[in-house]
């Protein structure tokens, strides 16, 4: 899939086996690659600040500057471009680092020829949702909201944390007027502190995010538990991935996590997170589906993506907003969809508020819509008048 119209995706292919290089070169470029070719770690790290790659598919085991330095010069400036690494000597050591520097693929030889062209179909399509990410970041920006410096912080926090509800806002498949699932929202009655950016700004300054967590997956919990077939997706903070309890069979979300989406959001950075992977994966086999939030409005790179591996993702409302009035948008939005699709994720829609919104992202495919629209998030799931 070209990433620039017309243009066919460009690879940097490292390997010092002059004859592996020719056989790649030739299997790549019959697949509709521009490839270009480096000899050695060296040679990659030189091409690599002149040109500019789609992707990178680089040997390990090559003398000087082996694959991995390779990877790491990559990451020094840039976090969405797809490595995929290949090795004769797989060893536990080289696949650790691959993965902590967030390196698409470790394929190990010798690579069957579908498997290297299905990786490599796969890093085009993130390279290019990271794209459509970037363009999106850099129309629409991203918000910030303030952390109170007040001193009496910790008693208001108190208070927020015992009058904590949660308020719950339909996701629906509008084409079969349909309510797929549902979003659960924190929410407070200390007015101080209403809404989520103001409580967690407090708890992770008073180091209580591992309380509030817990709080907001023991009122889903409960309201899952108590309402038959409703389904949530419930917001994860970074810290909550923190958090032992998170994992535990008993505790009470856990006992439910078929019926869960967890969101973990775009908008913080996963990099400080030690095994992101091996986390999601525990919460997998819970039950629970995983969903990127606000997609499009964050600064995590490609590499959070890959390393998320979502089931859905959920476009940020920034680039829902107006699409009536904005062909850049509208565009943009599409192509998501079509690069969601050709992954296999399913794409929701937040922050619908105008029947001309819905009707863009009905036209250009986009089916599954949440927003004002349809309903305000409420302490009892709403219905939705359609
Ligand atoms: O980051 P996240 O997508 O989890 O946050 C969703 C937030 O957006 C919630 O606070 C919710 O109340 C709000 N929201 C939901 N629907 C709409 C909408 O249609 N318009 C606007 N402006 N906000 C919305
Ligand atoms: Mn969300």
């Amino acid at each position: 899939m070209p990433l620039d119209e017309g243009f066919p995706p460009s690879v940097l292919l490292v390997d010092d086996d002059p004859a592996l290089l020719r056989a790649f070169r030739r299997l790549l470029e019959a697949d509709g690659y521009a490839v270009q070719i480096a000899a050695d770690g060296a040679e990659a790290v030189a091409l690599l600040k002149t040109a500019r790659f789609d992707v990178v598919l680089c040997d390990i085991d090559m003398p000087h500057l082996d694959g991995i330095a390779v990877l790491r010069a990559v990451r020094a400036s840039d976090w969405d471009l797809p490595v995929v690494l290949i090795t004769g000597k797989p060893d536990v050591r080289t696949a650790i680092e691959a993965v902590e520097l967030g390196a698409l693929r470790y394929l190990v030889k010798p690579v069957e020829r579908a498997e290297l062209l299905a990786t490599m179909q796969r890093a085009t399509q993130l390279r290019q949702l990271a794209a459509l990410k970037r363009q999106a970041l850099e129309l629409y920006g991203a918000d910030h909201f303030q952390i109170s410096d007040d001193a009496g912080l910790e008693g208001i926090l108190t208070q927020a944390i015992e009058k904590l509800f949660m308020a719950y806002q339909p996701i629906v498949n509008f084409a079969q007027r349909h309510i797929y699932a549902f979003e659960a929202l924190v929410r407070s009655g200390e007015p101080r502190m209403a809404g989520p950016g103001a409580l967690f700004a407090a708890a992770e300054k008073l180091k209580r995010l591992d309380q509030l967590g817990r709080t907001i997956r023991g009122k889903v919990a409960a309201t899952i538990i108590a309402t038959p077939d409703l389904h949530v997706f419930v917001n994860l903070h970074p810290n909550d991935l923190q958090d032992q309890e998170l994992y535990s069979k008993d505790a009470p979300l856990s006992r439910v996590a078929d019926r869960v989406v967890l969101e973990i959001t775009e908008r913080a950075a996963l990099h400080d997170i030690p095994d992101v992977r091996t986390k999601l994966t525990k919460l997998r086999r819970l039950g629970s589906l995983i969903a990127v939030d606000d997609l499009g409005s964050g600064y995590a790179g490609l590499a959070s993506f890959v390393q998320l591996d979502p089931d859905v993702v959920k476009l940020d409302m920034s680039l829902v907003r107006d699409i009536h009035k904005n062909p850049t948008k509208r565009r943009l939005v599409q192509s998501m969809l079509a690069v969601c699709a050709d992954m296999g994720l399913l794409l929701v829609a937040e922050g619908v508020e105008t029947i001309e919104e819905r009707d863009v992202l009905c036209e250009v495919g986009c089916n599954f819509l949440q927003g004002y629209l349809f309903a305000r998030p409420q302490a009892v799931p709403p219905e939705v008048s359609w």
